[in-house]
């Protein structure tokens, strides 16, 4: 290859590097885990746009998804999944996500060679409208609920990609992500009608330090991960940093569920322990 190639190819990755318009999962797919034993991995070198995007998408006019990141595994057989952000810098990113937050979805956006999904396609831009009002939205994020977003390619409701959520998880308190987070989220019925649903409300670690964990019992299946800045600046994001770029650090821990006899002994041993206690305490 002519040294002028190298260049070109490299422009070119530099593009799609900073091409983070849409939805994607570049260097931020944790993989495939089969659930048995202690399976760990982190991803660290990511970066997201903005102080406020994941709590932008705790109130009513939703969040976009252009200052959060997407990453994704799936699980092949049920597990105990324990996810962690960290505030993290590397190379030219020296400012560490302050209060990093995230929600978690089971669902997938459209993936490369399909048109990306994004908050502004005449699909996502459609379903917004008709379930928040025209221009009444700031994207299609919810992080206390589903939601739904489609790509360029999408011509249909049905087209859109669906993430049914799981939960969530912020660094600090109310003083941070703040105490008024929207308690419904709106969705389209089969017949397009506007229904409401009830959202969960957010669940702060208590401690403003950077880093933030959450834990759950998942099934097997592919799960999607948003995160973002947690600082809520109110509905307009007045005062929020729209446009500098903020270094966030992703861990995963996978490890098997109890099958049904471990649960079973556990059980065993506490009765058992009861009882001695018990004893014990009728000998004294
Ligand atoms: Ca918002
Ligand atoms: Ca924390």
């Amino acid at each position: 290859m002519k040294p002028y190639k190298y260049l070109i190819a490299l422009l070119c990755l530099a593009a799609a590097a900073t091409a983070s318009a849409h939805i994607s999962y570049t260097g931020r797919n944790f993989g495939s885990f089969t659930g048995s034993g202690l399976e760990t991995l982190t991803l660290g070198s990511n970066a997201v746009t903005g102080d406020y995007g994941w709590a932008s998408g705790t109130d009513a006019n939703l969040g976009d998804t252009h200052k959060l990141r997407a990453y994704t595994f799936t699980l092949q057989n049920a597990a105990i999944v324990s996810l962690t952000f960290q505030g993290y810098t590397y190379g030219s990113v020296t400012n560490a996500l302050a209060l990093p937050a995230f929600s978690l979805y089971s669902g997938l956006a459209h993936v490369a060679p399909a048109a990306l999904d994004h908050d502004v396609s005449a699909i996502s831009t459609a379903y917004n409208n008709a379930i928040l009002g025209t221009t009444n939205w700031d994207g299609s994020f919810d992080a206390l609920g589903n939601w739904k977003i489609g790509s360029d390619g999408g011509s249909t409701f049905a087209d859109l990609s669906s993430f049914t959520y799981i939960g969530n998880a912020a660094d600090g308190t109310s003083a941070n992500y703040g105490s008024s987070p929207a308690t419904s989220g709106y969705a389209l019925d089969a017949s397009n009608n506007v229904v409401s649903f009830a959202t969960d409300t957010i669940h702060g670690d208590g401690l403003a330090d950077g880093v933030v964990s959450g834990t759950w019992t998942l099934s097997a299946g592919t799960y999607s991960v948003f995160v973002g800045g947690g600082q809520y600046f109110g509905t307009n994001n007045a005062g929020a940093n729209t446009t500098s770029t903020y270094g966030v650090q992703g861990s995963i821990s996978v490890s098997s569920v109890p099958e049904p006899s471990t649960w079973a002994l556990l059980g065993l041993s506490v009765v058992i322990t009861g009882l001695l206690v018990r004893r014990k305490a009728g000998n004294s």
